[in-house]
C-alpha cells in the first residue's frame, strides 16, 4: 500500500469516524483532501473496488500497481499514517501507555458509538432530524424527491446493525435502560 499526501478520503460530516480521522490529519499537519458524500456512490462511479464493508469513511490509497484501493476502519489506517507521517505522534511510545491508548480508542469506536447512535435512530423526532441531516451532508443539492426517499431508506433499513443498534430496537426498547445508565456512567468524569 503507498499512503502519499495529500490523504484522500470520502465521508460525511455525520459520521464520528469520518470526524475523528479529520481531527487526527488535521493535528498531524497531514494535507488531505475529503470528497463529502457516500463512499457507496463514489465508488460506484469510479469504478473502484468496494471494500468490505463499505463505511465511512473510506480511504483511497494506491496499491504497488498504482492502482486505487479503497481501506476502511480507522484504528489500523492510523497505525499506517503513524508509520508514514512520524511528526506529531498519537500512539505513546511507553508501551503501558500505548495499550491504554488503544484500549481507550477501541472503546470510544465500538461502545461511544452505540449511545450516540441509540440517541440518534431512537426517538422519531430524533430519527427524522438525523435522516434529513444526513444525506444533506452528502449532498445539499437533493431534489425533494430523493430527500424523501433516502429519508425513508434511512428509517427502515437496520443501517447500523453491524454496530448493534438497530432501528428495529425501536419495537424492542429492552435496550435503552443499559445504553442511558452506560451514557450518564462514561460522562461523569467530565462534569
Ligand atoms: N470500525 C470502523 C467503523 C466505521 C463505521 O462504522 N462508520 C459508520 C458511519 S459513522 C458507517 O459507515 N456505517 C454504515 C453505513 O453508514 O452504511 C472505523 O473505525 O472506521
Amino acid at each position: 500500500m503507498i499512503i502519499k499526501a495529500p490523504i484522500k478520503l470520502i465521508g460525511n460530516n455525520g459520521s464520528p469516524y469520518t470526524r475523528k480521522m479529520v481531527a487526527l490529519l488535521r493535528y498531524k499537519h497531514i494535507p488531505y483532501k475529503i470528497i463529502w458524500g457516500e463512499p457507496d456512490e463514489y465508488l460506484d462511479r469510479n469504478n473502484i473496488e468496494k471494500p468490505k464493508p463499505v463505511l465511512h469513511p473510506t480511504f483511497l490509497f494506491e496499491n504497488s500497481e498504482k492502482k486505487i484501493t479503497a481501506v476502511t476502519d480507522s484504528t489500523p489506517i492510523i497505525r499506517k499514517l503513524e508509520s508514514k507521517f512520524m511528526s506529531r505522534s498519537t500512539i505513546p511510545s511507553n508501551p503501558v501507555l500505548r495499550f491504554l491508548n488503544y484500549l481507550l480508542e477501541d472503546y470510544g469506536d465500538e461502545w461511544g458509538t452505540k449511545f450516540m447512535f441509540h440517541y440518534r435512530w431512537y426517538d422519531d423526532k430524533d430519527i427524522d432530524n438525523a435522516g434529513t441531516l444526513l444525506p444533506l451532508y452528502a449532498n445539499s443539492t437533493l431534489t425533494n424527491e430523493e430527500l424523501s426517499h433516502k429519508k425513508r431508506k434511512n428509517s427502515t433499513t437496520p443501517t447500523w446493525k453491524g454496530l448493534g443498534c438497530r432501528i428495529e430496537q425501536k419495537n424492542s426498547a429492552s435496550h435503552r435502560p443499559m445504553f442511558q445508565k452506560n451514557y450518564k456512567h462514561i460522562g461523569e468524569p467530565f462534569h
